[in-house]
């Protein structure tokens, strides 16, 4: 772990909490300044970061799964590389996330102990079949386009590790967009049944992206919690307005349609509408009943269980290495 800075107890109740401390931690959030591990902080702040920041490296790491699945079928070497690339970035952001929540306290093992348990959440995006090429490039395009879209703001996050940890995450995913929507651009320049394969990708991940900005707003049960305390800059549904109103239009320069008979611009208030999002799908996906929860999590236990030996061998080395230095420091003295 980086840091034991736990200064505050999570299970002490808000009102015993020190009312001076409290004020002087909100009165830095209001200004903007960065929280830092060794910083006093309330525990229910502590408390919605670790579980922000580690269901956003679980998402990461799960998240390597469906494009994983792509990389030996990928079309051409420029096509391999770039998805190889891509996936062994977001296995990196998974494990700067981790780091950035270990600073709050918690194992890193902890964490892992609770995703490969069932305990822990990660982005319900991640539960669906990657069915065709095209898939590669929806994903990137639509996926990395809202994982941008939520996560520039928080580049600005009140929790100082978290925020530059985002900051070269976010970099990464801009050019995971753009990738995803090249491909999406060739294959709709492309023959009739390119084309035709990226039109149904665009059907199967739209809904589903819209669903990573989480809830609608009146639902979302952190949300006053994290504007707050500056974690949480825009609401759910505004970031998720943004994103359409970003992704119409690309859409149409790629000459596809969007799944939605109630998608138009309303020129009044310069915004796409859309239809109702089905929450109980979401709600489905969530409780582990997806079309690949259970995959997803077979494979993750299976990678887990396969590269012990490559962490009990990590570990007899050092321990090697530990008994030759002291052996060395006696030998010396
Ligand atoms: N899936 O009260 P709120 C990526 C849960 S990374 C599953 O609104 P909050 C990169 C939420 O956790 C994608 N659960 O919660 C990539 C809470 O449950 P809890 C992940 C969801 O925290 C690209 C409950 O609903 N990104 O894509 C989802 O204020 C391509 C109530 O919700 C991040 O994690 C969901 N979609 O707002 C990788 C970004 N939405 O904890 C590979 C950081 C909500 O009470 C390939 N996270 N829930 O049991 C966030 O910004 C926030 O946590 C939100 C949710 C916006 C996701």
């Amino acid at each position: 772990m980086y840091t034991q800075g736990l200064n505050s107890n999570d299970s002490a109740p808000a009102a015993a909490e020190d009312a001076g401390k409290l004020a002087r931690f909100q009165a830095k959030c209001d200004a903007e300044d960065k929280i830092e591990p060794n910083d006093w902080m309330p525990g229910a702040y502590r408390k919605t970061l670790v579980r922000q920041i580690s269901q956003h490296a679980h998402s990461e790491i799960i998240g390597m799964q469906p494009e994983g699945n792509w990389i030996t079928r990928a079309p051409s070497l420029r096509r391999k590389a770039g998805l190889l690339a891509k996936v062994q970035d977001e296995a990196g952001h998974g494990l700067y996330l981790y780091s950035a929540a270990e600073t709050l306290g918690i194992a890193r093992e902890e964490m892992y102990e609770q995703l490969l348990s069932g305990k822990a959440k990660y982005s319900s995006i991640f539960n669906y079949p990657t069915l065709s090429w095209a898939d590669i490039g929806a994903i990137g395009w639509l996926v990395d386009g809202a994982a941008i879209m939520n996560q520039i703001p928080l580049c600005r996050c009140s929790y100082g590790p978290y925020a530059r940890a985002m900051i070269r995450i976010c970099k990464e995913e801009s050019f995971h967009q753009r990738q995803g929507y090249e491909i999406m651009l060739t294959l709709c320049r492309g023959t009739a049944g390119q084309k035709e394969m990226a039109q149904d990708a665009l059907n199967r991940w739209w809904w589903q992206s819209l669903m990573m900005f989480g809830p609608s707003d009146k639902d979302s049960i952190h949300s006053a919690d994290s504007f707050r305390w500056k974690i949480k800059r825009f609401s759910n549904d505004d970031l998720r307005q943004r994103f359409i109103d970003a992704t119409v239009p690309q859409g149409h320069y790629l000459g596809l349609t969007f799944p939605d008979p109630k998608l138009r611009f309303d020129a009044a208030t310069g915004h796409w509408q859309h239809g109702e999002i089905d929450w109980s799908e979401f709600k489905r996906v969530l409780s582990g009943d997806g079309p690949m929860n259970q995959e997803r999590m077979a494979h993750r236990r299976r990678t887990e269980a396969d590269g012990a030996w490559v962490r009990e061998a990590a570990l007899a080395h050092a321990e090697k290495r530990r008994q030759r230095a002291a052996a060395a420091r006696q030998a010396a003295e």
